[in-house]
């Protein structure tokens, strides 16, 4: 199949067999994005993160235009919240109405339940038939969601990653990914942080040490790469 090359990623050239891709979107959601969501209510500000979303657009045209598989994530749980360790619900002592579950509005809906309206992907990035939509209780991508299993049978060896936060969801999936074999890149102008500066590192930490966790690249480098 068709060897797609970027010879600007860092930290040296990265080599895409185009078949073999996916494209994994983390976490685009309203949750975290829009104001009046739960990351705005715990005072970050989604201005911050939603400068990716051009990048994150135009990454994702590519790699369909491409025919490469594409997989959206969203941090969600059950409405029962039996997928919920009692670490995470009571991680930061949130105050009654704050916590994962709660309703944090008409609009949003409950806080990070699958399917509350809060928990939809923003339309810069939304999901087209055929694409992977996949629930994750976790950080990580690959923790009870049954991606490893869903890649394999795909035959996929290679992953670009994009979304949102850089440092926690984006990187725990990355290293998740890393750590089961697969060549790892990180677009790094599809991805962004509340934090700027975790974002840099975090981009730094990936790709120092020769690579130790993967690649980085921008989205008009992969694109160009995929034209
Ligand atoms: C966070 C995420 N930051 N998607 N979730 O809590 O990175």
């Amino acid at each position: 199949g068709p060897l797609a090359i970027i010879p600007d990623a860092a930290p040296y050239p990265y080599s895409l067999p185009v078949k073999k891709a996916a494209l994994v979107m983390i976490d685009f959601q309203r949750d975290f994005m829009e104001s009046g969501g739960f990351g705005a209510s715990l005072n970050n500000d989604v201005g911050l993160l939603r400068q990716c979303l051009p990048a994150a657009a135009a990454l994702l045209a590519a790699c369909r235009a491409a025919g490469m598989a594409v997989v959206h994530t969203l941090e969600a749980h059950k409405p029962d919240l039996s997928d919920l360790h009692p670490a995470k619900f009571t991680r930061g002592n949130p105050p009654p109405g704050m916590r994962i579950g709660d309703v944090l509005s008409e609009g949003m809906g409950r806080i990070l339940i699958r399917n509350e309206p809060g928990n939809g992907i923003v339309e810069e990035v939304a999901p087209i038939e055929g694409e992977l939509l996949l629930f994750k209780p976790g950080k990580g991508a690959f923790y009870a969601t049954g991606l490893d299993e869903w890649l394999a049978a795909r035959g996929i060896t290679h992953l670009l990653f994009a979304g949102v936060t850089t440092e926690v969801c984006v990187q725990t999936s990355m290293r998740e990914a890393n750590d089961r074999g697969f060549e790892c890149c990180l677009v790094t102008d599809a991805s962004e942080s509340y934090f700027p500066h975790f974002k840099a590192a975090a981009v730094e930490m990936i790709t120092a040490q020769g690579g130790i966790v993967g690649w980085a690249a921008t989205a008009g480098q992969v694109a160009a790469a995929l034209s």
